[in-house]
């Protein structure tokens, strides 16, 4: 297994006492996706968004890398061939965790980006709809996170890293949110063996070969010395 990709999503950071997004007491049975997730909500009401990813900011800060993300850290470190994280998570805690080669497809909680000028900064703590862009100083600045209806960030390197991927899993993701949701069904028609590392079933799992079901802090560890041991 040379090159091994890997999508992760809300699940791995659980654990971590994150949220995820759509479980039962998700963020989506708090908040309507339109107003906090879509450029319309954020051009409605920025000061609704923007606190919707100020507390989550403060949130994230506080949480630390869980058991899963330090495996993951420890397979890039041990493996003899690649290892990519692809992650749709904002948060910063694979990198916390370890990992050095991670595509943040969906953004980063901790960036700021200019919606006129496109220039992109570290995010203070709190953000405000009347912060100046430190590049043309306009008021349009955002958080740096992926909405519905705009492409996600990596796409040039995301779809050669699939096609050259020997396996493929997905940690910790619904498999709702497209394009994310089809790359288990890419990858394996590409020629990778592909895994689904999830507490449930996801509502992508027939695109997986191996299905492996229960806390990200338990599976992954688990099949990361597994993956190790076996390139011995
Ligand atoms: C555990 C666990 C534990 C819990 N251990 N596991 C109709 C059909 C098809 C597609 C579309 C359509 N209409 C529109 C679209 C496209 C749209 C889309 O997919 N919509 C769907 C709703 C249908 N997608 C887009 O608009 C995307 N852009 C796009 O497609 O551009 C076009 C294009 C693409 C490519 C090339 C060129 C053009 C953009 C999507 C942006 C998503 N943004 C969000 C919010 C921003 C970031 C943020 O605020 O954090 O990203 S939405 C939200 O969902 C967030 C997440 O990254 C994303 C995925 O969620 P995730 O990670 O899967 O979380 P959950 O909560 O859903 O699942 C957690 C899982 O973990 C569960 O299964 C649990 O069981 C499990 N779990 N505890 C292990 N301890």
């Amino acid at each position: 297994m040379e090159k091994i990709v890997i999508l992760t999503g809300a699940g791995i950071s659980a654990e971590s006492g994150l949220g995820t997004f759509r479980d039962e007491e998700g963020l989506w049975a708090q908040h309507a996706i339109d107003d906090v997730a879509t450029p319309d909500g954020f051009e409605r009401n920025p000061l609704l968004v923007h606190g919707f990813y100020n507390a989550r900011r403060a949130q994230a800060a506080k949480a630390k890398p869980n058991a899963a993300h330090k495996a993951l850290a420890r397979l890039e470190q041990e493996h003899r061939g690649e290892v990519l994280i692809i992650t749709q998570n904002v948060d910063s805690l694979h990198e916390a965790g370890g990992s050095r080669n991670v595509i943040h497809m969906h953004g980063r909680l901790n960036g700021a980006l200019c919606h006129a000028c496109e220039h992109r900064w570290e995010a203070p703590l709190e953000m405000t709809p009347t912060d100046q862009c430190p590049a043309c100083y306009e008021t349009t600045t955002r958080p740096d996170v992926v909405w519905f209806g705009e492409i996600p960030y990596g796409m040039h390197a995301i779809d050669p890293a699939l096609a050259a991927a020997d396996l493929f899993a997905a940690i910790g993701t619904s498999g709702n949110v497209f394009p994310a949701a089809a790359y288990g069904q890419h990858a394996r028609r590409l020629g990778a063996h592909t895994v689904e590392l999830n507490l449930e079933p996801s509502a992508a799992s027939r695109d997986f070969k191996e299905l492996r079901h229960g806390p990200a802090s338990e599976i992954v560890p688990e099949w990361v010395e597994e993956l190790l041991r076996d390139q011995t």
